[in-house]
């Protein structure tokens, strides 16, 4: 592949795959998503159908091989996409993200091949909605600190878990779950074991959807294991290496997030060029004056910076996945930087269109609410630091 880089400079050549998944992901969000994203906003119902239709368009296993029900394309052609989604909704690219990355990224790497069969494969091909479930509610960022349990039962054959998991987005609605819980407490990070849980189980309960401030149509909840038996073929990995699993599958998570904040930063830029040029005030287009001028240009500038972050960060984990070794530098370094781009451009969005920013009529203020996010979850903006400075420093 040759290696192109932002549209508007020295151009990264797409392959003809990577830009029909883009095109094809720019022709379903513009025509199915962007129509319906404000009333799905508004009620906060989970957005079933059109996450159905991605499905079957195969945007819910884009790096997942074929023979698992996947589009078996690569790292830049589900960047090209996420961005495409989230350019219409964010929710729908929250939704999407999670089955990609947190749950098919982690199951094929670490999956035996009957587990890729029953719980792959119906992820990637969009027929059921997967989750990861890491953090509970007192243990966030440092998620080494996990109080849920799971024991295994006197003759081996499986495990009973016990517990309380919080913010697990599409909780309310996932028929699969990859589950990070302590086998070990005393051993703490080497103590934590990743299992496959099946929601129709016994003992698998959930709890109400939270209210949130945006991606409202992404439905999270807390989940409850009560006795829930895990029978032992649905250790994912090895027992007691759930916690580098987890960090695993974070990296390739964390690209997917700056992918959407990516996207949703072009929608609130390319709303705001265009009402900079509609927009008359004093006798004049607001874009003829220079105070807005300098926003549509540190817009710009840091949305393309964004951009070239996370293809560095999509082409360094392929690299990974040619040579090993790990590429969490580079993710956390899109993810940081593309959610701060985010929340700064969607606020000069806001702000450029005034009044009309801060109405439902528009889009803007929906696209400020969704931004926040994207500087919270799969690690906040401050984790993200750490994980670059510790890296770069040699410290842990
Ligand atoms: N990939 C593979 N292994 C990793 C890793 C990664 N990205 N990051 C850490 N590890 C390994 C370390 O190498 C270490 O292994 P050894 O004990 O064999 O040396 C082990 O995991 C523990 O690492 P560390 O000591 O750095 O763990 P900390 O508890 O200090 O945590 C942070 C490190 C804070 C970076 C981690 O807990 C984190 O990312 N927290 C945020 C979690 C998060 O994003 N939550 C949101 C969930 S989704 S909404």
């Amino acid at each position: 592949m040759v290696v192109s880089i932002a549209p508007s400079g020295p151009s990264l050549k797409l392959s003809e795959e990577q830009e029909s998944i883009r095109q094809m992901a720019r022709n379903f969000a513009q025509k199915e998503i962007a129509p319906i994203a404000a009333e799905f906003d508004e009620s906060g119902e989970f957005p079933l159908e059109t996450i159905k239709k991605m499905g079957r368009l195969g945007f819910m296993g884009i790096e997942v091989p074929e023979e698992y029900g996947g589009q078996g394309m690569d790292t830049v052609a589900y960047v090209l996409a996420m961005e495409e989604i989230a350019k219409a909704d964010v929710s729908h690219s929250t939704i999407m993200s999670v089955n990609n990355s947190l749950y098919c990224h982690g199951l094929m790497k670490f999956g035996t091949e009957e587990q890729k069969q029953k719980y792959l494969v119906p992820i990637a091909t969009g027929e059921k909605i997967g989750a990861y479930s890491l953090t509970e509610p007192m243990s966030g960022s440092d998620a080494g600190t996990m109080k849920s349990r799971a024991v295994l039962s006197a003759d081996g054959s499986h495990y009973v878990i016990n517990g309380t998991k919080s913010w697990v987005t599409s909780g309310p609605v996932a028929d699969y779950i990859v589950l990070f819980t302590m086998t070990e407490p005393e051993k703490k990070h080497n103590g934590i074991t990743a299992f496959m849980i099946d929601t129709t189980r016994p003992g698998f309960v959930r709890g109400k959807k939270e209210p949130k401030l945006g991606i409202r149509a992404s439905a999270t909840s807390e989940i409850y294991f009560e006795d829930y038996q895990a029978p032992i073929e649905d250790v994912l990995g090895e027992v007691g290496k759930g916690f580098k699993i987890a960090m695993t599958v974070l990296d390739a998570g964390r690209i997917g997030i700056a992918s959407q904040a990516l996207g949703v930063s072009v929608a609130a830029y390319e709303a705001s060029v265009q009402y900079a040029r509609e927009r008359m005030a004093f006798g004049q287009p607001i874009g003829s004056f220079q105070m807005i001028q300098q926003k549509i240009a540190d817009m710009k500038t840091r949305i393309e910076a964004a951009r070239l972050l996370i293809w560095n960060a999509a082409l360094a984990k392929m690299a990974a996945h040619e040579n090993g070794g790990r590429y969490s530098t580079e993710a956390s370094m899109a993810k940081l930087f593309a959610s701060e781009t985010a929340m700064y451009v969607t606020h000069q969005a806001v702000q450029i269109h005034g009044g009309m920013g801060y109405s439902k009529e528009m889009p803007l203020e929906r696209f400020f609410r969704d931004a926040k996010i994207t500087e919270i979850y799969e690690g906040t903006s401050e984790i993200q630091r750490l994980v670059i400075a510790r890296n770069e420093l040699g410290l842990r």
